[in-house]
């Protein structure tokens, strides 16, 4: 299952109790105070990790707790400080607080993180509470409490390419047929009911990530049917491949579908209107797929590929395509 919004409960440890004690001892009268002061209660931080791709193990635990600072012991012994709790997420994770609904951390780049909830501070010892007029002092802290946060977990999967179009396209099968990730594929509508990320490979030094999300339909920036949850995890993605399906099923018209979904993705977001887009044309081992092709490639103006992902065709061609746009694209926001 892939889990793509969490709300999870964070509290840090409490600080360890300051202590109160005298030192005894053979031939030390009047020892004064020794009592040691506590440790620092565990933080609880988030960091993001390429190794998660969903927030599913958050949902196991409703409130992640650090551990309790050790207290202070006699003879200036100050208790030992708790290990902070560190809680990996995928990369793209933002975190929000859910209480004053305010963006803590976006989590966007591999390695970044937050401390989301400090531990409390140790108590001083009654050692600390020595002066010149006190010499016996019987007070000490007790430790500071751990804060306490309720979050909101929110992923936007990071991917280069994001796969578009109408139900049925064809968009899982090139997913499967591109990389190891295995989305569910049908011949009906709304196979796909959740996003998928895929490493497509093109050789040793080349790759790029790919994510397949369930298809777009007319009103899905209104949210009817599945894709407008998901319209988020292509926001970042810095192509969008747009597949269309040169006959579907419903005998609807390719190219109308195509305005369509063009429609739906600038009403969700105007800037997805902008974003560098890769027309494909999908199943061309159907017949007449071909002409598809060439009426696209008239009206757009632009290079419209065509491809089977049941026969392999032009597929290695569709993968060097987009390095290539990736590429360019790179240069463009470093020059910008
Ligand atoms: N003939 C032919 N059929 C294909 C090709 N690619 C996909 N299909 C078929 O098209 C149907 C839909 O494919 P999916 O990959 O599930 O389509 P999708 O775009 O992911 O669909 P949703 O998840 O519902 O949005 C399946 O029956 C596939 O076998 C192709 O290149 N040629
Ligand atoms: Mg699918």
């Amino acid at each position: 299952m892939f889990v793509d919004e969490v709300e999870v409960d964070v509290e840090a440890g409490k600080g360890g109790d300051g202590c109160v004690s005298f030192r005894r001892e053979k031939y030390v009268p009047r020892g004064g105070p020794d009592g040691g002061d506590g440790g620092r209660g565990g933080s609880v931080i988030f960091r993001s990790s390429g190794n998660e791709y969903s927030l599913i193990h958050l949902t196991r635990r409703q409130i992640w707790r650090a551990k309790n600072g050790e207290q202070g012991y006699s003879a200036q012994c100050h208790g030992k400080g708790a290990d902070d709790l560190v809680v990996e997420v995928p990369v793209g994770t933002m975190i929000f607080d859910r209480r004053h609904n305010f963006l803590l951390k976006d989590l966007s780049q591999e390695g970044d993180e937050v401390i989301v909830c400090r531990g409390g501070k140790g108590g001083r010892g009654n050692t600390r509470f020595k002066s010149a007029t006190n010499r016996a002092p019987r007070e000490a802290e007790p430790g500071e409490a751990g804060e306490f946060r309720q979050l909101r977990l929110e992923l936007k999967v990071i991917a280069d390419v994001g796969l578009v179009g109408k139900p049925n396209a064809g968009k899982s099968t090139l997913l499967s047929c591109l990389s190891k990730a295995r989305p569910e594929i049908a011949s009906y509508p709304f196979t796909t009911k959740h996003p998928h990320l895929g490493l497509v490979q093109l050789d040793n030094d080349r790759s790029f990530v790919m994510a397949d999300i369930p298809g777009l339909i007319e009103g899905a920036s209104l949210g009817v049917g599945l894709g407008h949850d998901f319209l988020r995890h292509i926001q970042r993605a810095g192509i969008l491949l747009h597949l269309v399906e040169p006959f579907p099923d419903d005998n609807s018209d390719a190219w109308e579908n195509y305005i369509l979904i063009k429609r739906e993705l600038i009403e969700f977001d105007k800037s997805l209107g902008d974003r560098v887009e890769v027309v494909v044309i999908t199943k061309a081992d159907i017949p007449d797929a071909e002409l598809i092709k060439t009426k696209f490639t008239e009206e757009l103006g632009q290079d419209v590929l065509l491809i089977s992902a049941a026969t392999g065709f032009g597929i290695k061609q569709l993968t060097e395509y987009i390095y290539g746009k990736i590429i360019s694209n790179c240069k463009n926001e470093n020059q910008s």
